[in-house]
């Protein structure tokens, strides 16, 4: 075993358990080292290729990951806590290392309480790019592991020689995968965002209001075949290929699928919600991009954009009946109505942003453990909603509870889509304020009616993010502020690896 991780470039395994003593490593691959044997390598150091763990460092990894799992003040039902289980990747720059951690609770016997766990595979930190393009791949090898190891914890972990074997198998899955990774592993992750859809159906325009680039909206060509840009966001550099909808060059996609559809990790399909008589036409479209993306047996995740939704038009039955009618075709292909569908606007970018932002936040690994602890930290603060936004508006992750529909009288289906289209607009006018310096502190307050909403700019490393908070008073500032070192410090590097 210790010579297949030399040989990889996962370096090692941890399985820790929240026990009676707290955070406490139970199995580590390769096995850690004495202090003393420390000094001995240090002597000699031609052994250095694998990685070498003390007890004490393998301890500071178990509290780590089990400090993030269970930052939860809010007692579950006890039912609920097996169902848990939350994938996350998470740095470890003392040892060179990035990390997929999976956290799930065991139960060792009915009378017990479910116990919390967290087992990392950690990785060499410049090929990290292989667990975020791979972690759909590792992810149910590691869910079927952890089935069979569970039932074999009764009331004592069985000695490590005992159990070493089954977890030398897992990493020869593991391998398996690394033998034949879906994209090829870099040091700096590369993502490929597709836009496709009919000619005519706003793509370029999206992208563009993407952009912020307005004033470039008038006048636009046809886009002739692909035209691809780059980003830069959060870590990663994405490229976006607005496939340009004609139909000699959707035929083209398809019959050069290796070059335009491969290795995507996100595809934005727009239909012009107008434009009834080619409905047809583009969930052909759509279904041929889905039948070829299935043969690569690549599960890219779609985000459907039904664009022209200006808001002159969006109440008329007209509109109404077209969406409703893409919602039923769309569900007919997929066996279910598709979550992510957004009506998008030109006219209304934040329509775009919010669209977008869901999007990006597929692509993260860390959303769901991210929501986890904002929740837990908007319900310590009594806030009724709260919205981590990156500097540029993107939504990374959010919270609604029951009260915020009662407070705003927002009815529950829209008080979801007013603060996801505004949150950016007050960031926008935070950083305005900002820049004239009428801001003293790294906070804004707006009232709203009886309600205030509180933004606070946050610094995560170089990183510039924004905290929205819907709270009842200004009051609540006080706790906001009390908690807000805890939430980052348990967050902050889920954040620092959202999607790279
Ligand atoms: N009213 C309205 N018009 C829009 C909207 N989005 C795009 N348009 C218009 O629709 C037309 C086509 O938009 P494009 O963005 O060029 O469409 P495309 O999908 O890139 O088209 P191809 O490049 O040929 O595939 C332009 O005249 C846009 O101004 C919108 O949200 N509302
Ligand atoms: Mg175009």
């Amino acid at each position: 075993m210790e010579e297949l991780l030399k040989s990889s470039i996962i370096k090692g395994f941890v399985f820790s358990v929240f026990g009676e003593l707290g955070p406490t490593p139970i199995y580590c691959f390769p096995n850690y080292v004495t202090e003393k044997e420390l000094e001995e390598l240090n002597i000699n150091s031609k052994n250095q290729e694998g990685l070498i763990l003390t007890y004490r460092d393998i301890t500071q990894i178990s509290i780590k990951n089990l400090s993030l799992f269970i930052s939860d003040k809010t007692v579950l039902e006890e039912k609920d806590l097996e169902k848990i289980q939350y994938f996350a990747i998470l740095p470890y720059p003392d040892f060179g290392t990035t990390s997929l951690t999976y956290f799930h609770f065991i139960r060792t016997n009915p009378e017990n309480n479910p116990i919390p766990t967290s087992f990392s595979i950690l990785a060499e930190e410049k090929s990290r790019s292989f667990l975020y393009n791979n972690i759909n791949r590792i992810k149910p090898v590691v869910i079927e592991f952890f089935k069979v190891f569970d039932e074999n914890i009764h009331d004592s972990y069985p000695p490590r020689e005992n159990i070493e074997k089954s977890f030398q198998d897992l990493l020869m899955n593991l391998i398996e995968i690394e033998k034949n990774p879906s994209t090829p592993i870099t040091s700096h992750r590369k993502m490929k965002i597709l836009f496709a859809g009919l000619d005519n159906s706003g793509k370029t325009s999206f992208l563009l209001s993407v952009d912020r680039k307005y004033s470039k909206l008038i006048g636009l060509k046809p886009t002739a075949g692909a035209s691809i840009k780059s980003i830069e966001a959060l870590g990663a550099t994405i490229f976006l290929w607005d496939l340009g909808g004609q139909r000699s060059f959707r035929e083209k996609y398809i019959d050069k699928a290796e070059i335009y559809l491969y290795e995507a990790d996100l595809l934005f399909y727009f239909i012009d919600i107008k434009d009834k008589a080619r409905f047809d036409e583009s969930i052909d479209y759509l279904q041929n991009l889905k039948n070829v993306m299935r043969e690569f047996n690549q599960n890219t995740p779609i985000v459907y954009i039904l664009s022209k939704g200006d808001s002159d038009v969006l109440d008329t039955v007209e509109i109404k009946d077209n969406i409703e009618f893409i919602q039923s075709e769309l569900s007919k292909i997929d066996g279910e109505v598709p979550q992510e569908i957004y009506t998008t606007s030109i006219f209304q970018i934040f329509t775009i942003l919010r669209a977008f932002s869901s999007g990006i936040s597929k692509l993260s690994p860390n959303r769901d453990l991210i929501t986890h602890n904002l929740k837990n930290f908007s319900m310590m603060t009594n806030s009724h909603l709260t919205m981590l936004l990156s500097i540029d508006g993107l939504v990374l992750a959010d919270y609604y509870s029951k009260d915020a529909m009662k407070i705003t009288q927002i009815p529950k289906s829209e008080v979801m889509n007013v603060f996801e289209v505004s949150a950016p607009q007050f960031t926008v006018l935070f950083k305005i304020f900002a820049r004239f310096k009428a801001l003293q502190q790294n906070e804004a307050v707006f009232k709203v009616s009886n309600t205030i909403i509180l933004i606070k700019r946050i610094q995560i490393e170089e990183n510039q993010m924004f905290l929205l908070f819907l709270v009842d008073s200004e009051k609540n500032k006080n706790k906001i502020n009390e908690e807000l070192s805890g939430f980052l410090n348990y967050t902050q590097d889920l954040l620092l690896r959202y999607i790279a």
